[in-house]
């Protein structure tokens, strides 16, 4: 019925929302760790991302809310090369963004998946987001076909990391980079408190994806690839001996231990300009 559209009021204060799928989307981006880059040029290069690393499209109602939630410790150098090329990625992708990093105070064993939980529940008091991606410090996307949207199913998007060889390492593997809605999170308790240290968190959070009644989804190995940034072994973040044990009973565990009993203690949280940094006390292993 066109008279309806014809009565339509012009109004200059509703944006109209951007296109389903943007125009400034390139491709595969060239991925290089330039030495002496600053924080302070990647904000002068991202001059409409304001306080707490927030940005929306300044000529359109963007479709899409999405919260980055980033793990971190002792990590500044892998930050400042993410921030540099995330920033201008989710800005072509026309998305209302935010970052997130998740600072674990202390000296104590590093807990990736608990700082996850942290960064949920944190990051949906600031704003109704609609979508999460749990994002690693170390992995810089290489495509900006690789959009930072929920599908309708949890997605694994780091499918092919140049450590890798640009394949799936194994057919479950969850690791890197995922996404999920804020339904999604909480059908699947979240994600486990109880791994410290290196290694089978996110092999657990892909079994309570099933155990969820969800399945995971990936884009195409064509644009979901990222490159690592080298390093070591972190101080603080030994093989954790107990993850086969414990990835042994998932099952028996996803509904006791997970977003539900989540406990911790906020530090600080800090606006920064490319980032809101939140510092957080989570404790250490019973
Ligand atoms: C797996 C690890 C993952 C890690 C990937 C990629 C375990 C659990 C015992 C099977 N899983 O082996 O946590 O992300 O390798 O490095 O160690």
């Amino acid at each position: 019925n066109l008279s309806v559209l014809s009565r339509a009021p012009p109004s200059s204060e509703v944006m109209t929302y951007c296109p389903q799928t943007s125009p400034y989307i390139r491709g595969p981006i060239h991925v290089s760790f330039p030495s002496g880059l600053t924080l302070a040029q990647v904000q002068r290069k991202n001059p409409l991302v304001v306080r707490g690393g927030r940005y929306r499209p300044p000529d359109c109602e963007s479709r899409h809310r999405t919260a980055i939630i980033i793990p971190h410790r002792n990590r500044e150098h892998h930050l400042k090369f993410l921030l540099y090329y995330i920033h201008p990625f989710l800005q072509r992708q026309q998305l209302n963004y935010g970052i997130y990093i998740i600072h674990q105070a202390g000296n104590y064993t590093f807990n990736r998946a608990k700082l996850m939980n942290v960064g949920f529940r944190e990051a949906m008091r600031d704003e109704d987001w609609d979508c999460l991606f749990f994002h690693d410090v170390d992995l810089i996307p290489e495509d900006d076909r690789n959009t930072y949207v929920c599908d309708a199913n949890p997605k694994h998007a780091a499918i092919a990391m140049d450590k890798f060889g640009y394949k799936l390492p194994y057919n479950l593997y969850f690791g890197g980079v995922s996404a999920l809605t804020p339904l999604h999170y909480l059908k699947m308790n979240g994600f486990p408190n109880n791994y410290w240290g290196w290694g089978g968190e996110d092999d657990d959070i892909g079994v309570r994806v099933s155990l969820g009644g969800m399945h995971i989804t990936r884009p195409s190995v064509k644009v979901g690839r990222y490159k690592m940034i080298k390093h070591k072994l972190d101080k603080g973040n030994d093989i954790n001996p107990k993850r086969f044990n414990m990835l042994s009973k998932t099952r028996q565990s996803w509904k006791l231990d997970g977003m539900n009993t989540a406990e911790y203690e906020i530090v600080s949280r800090k606006y920064l300009p490319l980032y809101t940094n939140i510092t957080v006390e989570i404790g250490t292993e019973a």
